[in-house]
């Protein structure tokens, strides 16, 4: 019998020394440290290059100093929307506020479950079901309901069978879907996205392998819409080109075309045999009303595009953990819709497999039925005026204030969770590190995040940062 030694250095050495038998047909012998076990036929099997291997007459000892695998990842910077939270967590000064996620709060700047939510999910408990596995495809009652509540029931293409609908991972899993669709579908095709775009647009296609470019979309001149920017960028583009839209309330400028710019829109987008892609996250939190925010996708339908459509209910069901959300494509017939539903199963399947069931239960629940779904209708109203409340307190507070004269009234035109301040990258650093204002760098701040009684102090931050640091 050959031996092996174990040499410890203590559970707390950066070092670990291994013992190897000189005899070769001796069994991998486990060797800890501490509480992490490594065997060294392990390290022999992945031929760490750290090892540093002594002869001492029979016993051969092995060093292997404490360097990562992992060595070549770098730290990855910290989320540009998502990572502002974070900081946020981190700042002890009781002023601070948090302006960064497009996260709503009540006026007592806390998080807000809705009623209907705690209703539904009364009724789930009641009802005491189960956790099986979803299909593929998701919850059959939420597929319906979602895309009734996006087209409106009667519209032709949901009675003609003409949208593959699959319940996806909230907003982003769903864009992250149609994404490896067009990919696989379309390989080369490219994808159009606003300048500027909520910003993990560019990582998911980026991801799914998908070539994007920028059509102009923001005025800094006017602070409203590059119009003619974006419709001679949109012509120029290849014919059969993806085109990326916000359905309504556009992040981060909430700036949105008129009903007669949408037209033009659909217009061009036909002419070019583009093919239109609609990201939907703030259904009802626009305007207040869920059918006039989803008039720009029900537009496009009616002209007869085939177009995909991405749904989220983080925002208008307060659902943002639940992960909730569709992807849409409608299709010129029943039969390509179905083939496109199969393929964007066969995609989900080696991504996460099905999706979680609570949320389309909870959807499912909301809108499918008549005395939630009018409940619902009240308490994002509710929402959308807090908003509103805010933005008028907001602009009332900076007019009052600022001496200068500078106009503030686009912050009025703007809709949505957010306004984009115009504020550059120094002066969103100078609202965060002086005055404690979270906000992400290009200058956008969520009014959901705001209460009436901190606008004085936001306006006071906003006209520091503005005339005071270049
Ligand atoms: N699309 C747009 C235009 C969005 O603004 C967001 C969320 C999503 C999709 C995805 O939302 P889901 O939660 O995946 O449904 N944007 C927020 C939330 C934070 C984030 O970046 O995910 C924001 O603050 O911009």
């Amino acid at each position: 019998m050959a031996s092996s030694t174990i040499l410890s250095l203590g559970s707390a050495s950066p070092l670990a020394l291994l013992a190897v038998s000189e005899n070769s047909k001796v069994p991998p012998q486990k060797v800890k440290f501490g509480s992490s076990g490594l065997t060294n036929s392990f390290l022999k099997a992945k031929g760490n290059s750290s090892l540093k291997s002594q002869s001492f007459g029979r016993i051969s000892m092995t060093v292997a100093v404490n360097v990562s695998r992992f060595e070549g990842v770098t730290m990855a910077p910290p989320d540009p929307i998502l990572g502002v939270s974070e900081a946020f967590r981190a700042d002890t000064n009781d002023a601070k506020l948090n302006l960064g996620v497009g996260a709503y709060r009540t006026e007592e700047l806390q998080p807000y479950v809705l009623n209907v939510v705690k209703k539904a999910e009364n009724l789930m408990l009641e009802r005491g079901e189960n956790k099986e596995y979803l299909p593929i495809e998701g919850l059959a009652a939420f597929n319906k309901v979602t895309a009734e509540l996006l087209f409106g029931a009667d519209n032709p293409v949901i009675r003609e069978g003409r949208v593959a609908t699959v319940q996806g991972l909230s907003g982003t899993g769903s864009l992250r879907l149609a994404a490896a669709l067009i990919e696989r579908y379309f390989p080369g095709s490219k994808v159009l996205i606003s300048s500027p775009t909520w910003g993990n647009h560019k990582n998911i296609f980026n991801d799914a392998k998908v070539p994007w470019s920028e059509y102009r979309y923001y005025d800094p001149k006017t602070v409203g819409l590059d119009f003619d920017g974006m419709i001679s960028d949109i012509k120029a583009a290849p014919a059969g080109s993806f085109v990326l839209l916000h359905g309504c309330a556009h992040n981060p400028t909430g700036i949105d075309p008129t009903p007669e710019q949408w037209e033009k829109i659909a217009d061009v987008i036909q002419e070019k045999n583009h093919i239109p892609f609609f990201d939907v996250a703030y259904q009802g939190f626009a305007s207040g009303s869920l059918d006039a925010d989803a008039s720009s996708v029900r537009l496009f339908a009616a002209c007869g595009l085939e177009l995909l459509v991405a749904q989220s209910y983080s925002k208008n069901l307060g659902l943002y953990a639940e992960r909730i959300g569709a992807i849409n494509v409608v299709c010129s017939s029943s039969d390509a819709a179905a083939r496109v539903k199969s393929q964007l199963k066969r995609l989900a399947r080696p991504m996460y497999s099905n999706p979680p069931v609570h949320g389309a239960r909870i959807v499912a629940n909301v809108v499918g039925d008549p005395a939630l779904f009018n409940e619902w209708r009240e308490e994002m109203e509710l929402m959308a005026g807090r908003i509103k409340n805010v933005r008028q307190k907001l602009f009332d507070s900076l007019s009052a204030k600022d001496k200068s004269g500078k106009d503030w009234s686009f912050i009025l035109k703007q809709i949505g969770m957010f306004s984009f301040t115009g504020l550059n990258k120094a002066q969103s650093e100078n609202m965060t590190n002086k005055w404690h204002v979270y906000m992400t760098k290009d200058g956008r701040i969520s009014l959901a995040g705001l209460s009436l009684a901190k606008c004085e102090y936001l306006a006071d931050a906003i006209i520091d940062s503005y005339h005071n640091v270049s």
